[in-house]
């Protein structure tokens, strides 16, 4: 097959200096340096829902303006958690409409009194809608889930002896509009003989529980008055060197001087340089490569900055320390290429919920799902369908688990969706999205929606415009989009680097016909193939199954139908992922919750495991698949060592 020239987005890396984001500064991940502190405000927060008629009663009596439980009873509310499993109050679970939390926390005698330090008050995610107070003054607001946002609150904390004393509340509408992401629509059922007056649902469009409340962490953090605001990273490799552009911008000073260090993972100096920009270049550098696919994979440099500012009260210094993966990302007609060679993602879709926290983050949910993509022989997942936590992100890079990060563009399925305001917003979601993981080497493609109404023309446009700007945002990373649509249909298609399609052959229609799986399978490949000549990757497939549920011959919703239904999937997969079918990811890691509907049994039960974690028959299928599959590419005597693989029957 004719090899189209190889698109090196790392090549271009330099390019990424002239097209800044539109977004007004930075949001590195806050890392406690010398000169910066962290203090976690996890825990209990103080917590009501506005269950009033217009659902603006907190507005209309200013809950913010004095601490919450003076404005009436308050619930004790975990955070990082979604608020809607916590309570036995049924009207929490699907509550639409304003939350308020509130936390009293006491700052450091330092930060209120040092004028040299800017307090920052950061919110890891809040969905959908946010508007924060301190004290009582207004201080933030942002839209959309799933990404962070902070604000200098130096100026509220610094104002005299009282001030260590600090009352933070949120206020958060998880309501969905058609110009959110993901959208959603209020419904009000006004025929008065079947519902009360007044009486609302939200339509959504997706099939995930929308847990909503402050499901990531909130913290406050540090830095000196003149601050390192950003760094931009992109590597490339020249023969046997390493390059690493960087980009840093610098806030709060215009004199300043800017010291860059590289180290190896052994903390010994590998390159320095110094300015805002430059190109240091590591002779004999070791690679970020993907798990299962060299005997060292995951290779972490730490990115070392060391700002030095003349400010009026004196000199001031900032540190910060970025991990560093040294990567090339190519696509070409047929292969998705890492550090040159063919990469093969054989992984998983995911959610982030679990029982009763929801969508919160949590350590023990994480480490454990590290584990199981492990102990499966996973080497990839696509974050389905929003931004997961930065923390995850940060485990796939030292873990060398290879990343799809999808933004929350899902549920795109009406045309009025479609419009200007969504568009806007769509990449004004995907500059926060690049701002967050641009440095993260596990993110190798960006994914800007899942399943939009790609036939309508108005989608082709949109699509068009969002890609087109995530590119110029990163030209560094492929782009794409998950579609559901049919190959002569796609208005999409066109301009995504790599074709990733979501099919559920013998499950959403010829029920039960198993036997049709090969033949409908194989014709959607060489069709999409024929048309675009571009990678493909099957972005999902699978089975609703509940745990236990067993019969021969083999029924739809036992494990038996599941396993047979991978097997039928993976006999063309095999065919088509020498020539340029370049991954599978199982729909879905593991059950998870959904709104209420005849279709679903307490949520999607296509997980290979179980929402518990625990695995089903399919998993063991799939993790023989996977090893087998590891120990054809990897490399020649690599041997993959993990906490969880020493005894494995498959290294
Ligand atoms: C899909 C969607 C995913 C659903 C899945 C299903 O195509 O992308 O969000 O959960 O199908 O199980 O129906």
């Amino acid at each position: 097959m004719a090899r189209r020239t190889a698109v090196a987005w790392a090549a271009l890396g330099p390019l990424l200096w002239g097209c800044a984001l539109a977004l007004q500064g930075g949001m590195l991940y806050p890392r406690e340096s010398p000169s910066r502190e962290r203090k976690e405000l996890d825990g209990l927060w103080s917590f009501r829902a506005d269950f009033s008629h217009n659902r603006r009663r907190g507005f209309e009596e200013q809950w913010y303006r004095r601490p919450l439980r003076e404005s009436g009873p308050t619930l004790d509310m975990p955070v990082p958690s979604s608020f809607n499993d916590i309570s036995q109050d049924w009207r929490l679970w699907d509550f639409v409409g304003w939350v308020w939390y509130e936390r009293e926390v006491i700052l450091p005698e330092r930060w209120t009194q040092d004028l040299s330090t800017r307090v920052v008050l950061r919110i890891g995610s809040a969905h959908a809608y946010a508007i924060v107070w301190v004290n009582g003054v207004d201080t933030l607001e942002h839209e959309g889930g799933y990404l962070p946002f902070e604000a200098d609150i130096s100026n509220l904390v610094q104002v005299g002896p009282l001030s260590s004393q600090l009352r933070i509340t949120i206020a958060i509408n998880n309501t969905l509009t058609p110009t959110t992401l993901p959208p959603g629509t209020i419904q009000y059922l006004t025929d008065t003989s079947k519902y009360p007056k007044g009486y609302f649902v939200q339509n959504i469009y997706f099939d995930f529980f929308n847990y909503a409340g402050l499901q990531r962490s909130v913290l406050l953090y540090t830095t000196p008055t003149a601050y390192i605001d950003d760094i931009t990273v992109t590597t490339s490799v020249e023969h046997d060197s390493g390059l690493v552009n960087y980009q840093i911008s610098v806030k709060g000073s215009n004199l300043f001087e800017l010291e860059v260090r590289l180290l190896d993972a052994e903390n010994k100096l590998v390159a320095n340089g110094a300015g805002t920009q430059g190109q240091l270049k590591v002779p004999g550098a070791r690679l970020w490569w993907p798990y299962l696919m060299h005997k060292r994979p995951a290779y972490l440099y730490s990115l070392e900055v060391r700002l030095t500012a003349q400010m009026s009260l004196g000199p001031v210094s900032d540190f910060y320390t970025l991990p560093v993966g040294i990567r090339t990302v190519a696509v070409t007609e047929s292969q998705f290429l890492i550090n040159g060679k063919p990469f093969y993602f054989h992984g998983v879709n995911k959610h982030e919920d679990a029982d009763i926290r929801g969508k919160g983050f949590d350590w023990p949910l994480l480490v454990k799902d590290f584990n199981l993509l492990r102990w499966l022989g996973a080497n990839a997942f696509r974050t389905s369908h929003y931004p997961y936590a930065e923390e995850v992100l940060q485990m796939c890079d030292r873990y060398g688990i290879v990343v799809i990060d999808e933004c929350p563009g899902v549920g795109l399925a009406l045309p009025q969706f479609f419009n200007n305001v969504s568009l806007q917003n769509h990449m004004r979601v995907m500059e926060e999205v690049v701002r967050r993981d641009k440095n993260h080497p596990a993110v190798v493609m960006w994914s800007v929606a899942n399943e939009p109404a790609s036939h309508l023309e108005s989608a082709g446009y949109y699509l068009k415009m969002v890609i087109t700007h995530t590119k110029a945002l990163d030209p560094s990373r492929p782009v794409t989009f998950v579609t559901n649509s049919n190959y002569a249909a796609d208005k999409g298609a066109p301009y995504v680097d790599v074709i990733c399609l979501n099919s559920y052959y013998s499950w959403y229609h010829d029920y039960g016909h198993l036997e049709l799986i090969q033949q409908q399978l194989t014709t959607q490949f060489e069709s999409w193939y024929k048309t675009y000549q571009k990678p493909i990757i099957q972005s999902e497939y699978g089975a609703e199954t509940i745990v236990g549920f067993h019969q021969d011959p083999p029924l739809m919703f036992t494990e038996e139908y599941q396993k047979s239904l991978l097997e039928q999937y993976h006999v063309v997969l095999d065919q088509k992922r020498r020539k340029y079918v370049v991954g599978e990811l199982i729909w879905n890691f593991a059950d998870f919750m959904t709104e209420q509907s005849p279709t679903r049994v307490l949520g999607n039960k296509k997980g290979v495991f179980t929402r518990q974690r625990q695995p089903k028959s399919a998993a063991f299928l799939l993790r023989e698949r996977y090893w087998k599959i590891a120990n054809e590419t990897r490399y020649p005597y690599s041997i993959a060592k993990s906490q969880c693989l020493e005894n494995s029957p498959f290294t």
